[in-house]
């Protein structure tokens, strides 16, 4: 999992042991799915940060909905692509609660679209999470919004085509328009630099709540071998090569 974490014995001991806030349980996640490394260092954060008792975690629906059950914190499950909407009534009712959200890309981006610009334009004081695997993963892997273009998934056969399925939209780069938006990055968990990244970030994006400067947004690559069509360990290279392209890493506002 997150190879370079830290030196010393502190470092060791986080990579090879399971983090406090991970239950153990059966899950049906794919082998080389990049949702578990992205959930591990949320998972890390909160604890190193001392938000556990505070957080209220608002999980949408997609292949990460197995998380709840294996998350030591208290989760809301919200409908496909409401989470921002829910996590801003959590936040409102209980403003010292520390609030995330937990969503995919066919969740926040295709099906959720509005939830998620119109909780960063109000400035809410949470914190948007979403997992990019560039595909509705659960469903069996169908074309997403984000979906880039020369991308073969089912129901865009031979690729993404700009003419005939339109162009992929950059989530973050769009948030980042918006003025309530406080920070907006964009990370990965293909590599070990890039967990490295993902794990900075995220402590950015938590420090922004905390400090009640605005929403903050981090859109984290995931690998999805299954509806890529390659195998587990041709994953991160995939992402590398065909996804990074189209959502280039590094924090877009701060
Ligand atoms: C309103 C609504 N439409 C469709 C679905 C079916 N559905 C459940 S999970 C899912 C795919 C989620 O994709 P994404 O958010 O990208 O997460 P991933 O599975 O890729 O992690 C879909 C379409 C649903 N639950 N609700
Ligand atoms: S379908 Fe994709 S996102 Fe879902 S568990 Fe498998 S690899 Fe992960
Ligand atoms: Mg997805």
């Amino acid at each position: 999992m997150s190879a370079v974490t830290g030196s010393g014995e502190r470092g060791l001991r986080k990579v090879f042991e399971k983090p406090d806030l991970l239950l153990s349980a059966e899950h049906s996640l794919c082998p080389g799915c990049g949702e578990p490394v992205a959930l591990r260092v949320i998972l890390e954060a909160v604890q190193e940060l001392g938000l556990r008792e505070r957080t209220i975690c608002v999980a949408g629906i997609g292949c990460y909905t197995a998380f709840p059950m294996i998350m030591d914190v208290d989760v809301m499950q919200a409908l496909h692509g409401r989470a921002p909407s829910v996590a801003t009534g959590v936040k409102r009712v209980r403003p010292d609660a520390f609030v995330f959200t937990m969503q995919g890309d066919g969740d926040m981006i295709s099906e959720g679209l509005q939830e998620v610009l119109h909780a960063a334009a109000r400035g809410e004081r949470i914190t948007a999470i979403v997992f990019n695997n560039a595909v509705f993963g659960e469903t069996g892997g169908h074309m997403t919004a984000a979906t880039v273009l020369g991308q073969h998934t089912k129901t865009s056969v031979g690729g993404r085509d700009r003419e005939r399925h339109g162009n992929p939209i950059r989530i973050s780069e769009l948030v980042a328009q918006l003025d309530g938006a406080a920070y907006v990055a964009r990370s990965a968990v293909h590599t070990p630099s890039a967990i490295k990244l993902t794990e900075q970030y995220l402590r950015d994006a938590f420090q922004c709540q905390l400090e009640g400067r605005g929403f903050s947004l981090l859109e984290i690559l995931t690998m999805c071998p299954t509806d890529w069509f390659v195998t587990p360990a041709q994953g991160p290279a995939f992402l590398a090569e065909r996804i990074e392209p189209t959502f280039p890493l590094g924090i877009i506002k701060s």
